[in-house]
């Protein structure tokens, strides 16, 4: 019976070419979901909901740097794509957003906090980060380039374990 699969897979690929309700042209994750954002977005791809798997967020722009964290014993090296990158992708509009990690912390950050950083990094050291250490994603500041980014503020946002982005209106 492949013949209904593949229609409404058409079906499905038209709704979403022709933008058709608040659906705009984020492309369907093939593998594990690792980042949704809901809320106030205006590209979606699962319901109201934008739904990343690992390649569809590292084939936005990159940014790497290497910084020392409280975290961490020697410097580090993290990339990833900037918070902010991400939002624009989905259409975000809205005055803050609540990063929301799996193991449910959750902090605001004001929108017009973001600029080039944080970024929501997916690989520290070169590697993917496992859930135990930190992963699948974290978000972070290049701490040691500036003393605005050793504040407790700013610790408190480094959210890690980072799963779910909601837009506030
Ligand atoms: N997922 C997750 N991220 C988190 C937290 C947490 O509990 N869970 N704590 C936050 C807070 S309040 C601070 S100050 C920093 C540092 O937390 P730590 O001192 O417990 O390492 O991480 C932030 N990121
Ligand atoms: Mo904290």
């Amino acid at each position: 019976m492949t013949v209904p699969i593949r229609a409404s897979a058409v079906l499905l690929a038209l709704g979403v070419a022709t933008g058709s309700a608040a659906n705009g042209t984020l492309p369907m994750p093939t593998d594990t979901v690792i980042l949704t954002l809901s809320g106030s977005i205006q590209h979606t791809n699962v319901g109201d909901l934008a739904h990343f798997d690992r390649d569809m967020l590292a084939g936005l722009p990159r940014v790497e740097f290497t910084t020392e964290t409280i975290w961490t014993e020697e410097a580090t090296t993290f990339s990833g794509v900037p918070l902010l990158a991400v939002l624009k992708h989905v259409g975000a509009q809205g005055s803050h957003i609540v990063a929301i990690a799996i193991n449910d912390y959750s902090m605001e950050i004001p929108m017009e906090d973001l600029g080039d950083y944080p970024i929501i990094a997916d690989q520290v050291n070169g590697a993917p980060m496992s859930v135990r250490d930190k992963g699948p994603l974290w978000i972070v500041y290049p701490y040691d380039q500036d003393d605005s980014f050793q504040t407790e503020v700013i610790y408190s946002r480094s959210v890690w374990q980072l799963g779910h982005i909601r837009v506030l209106p």
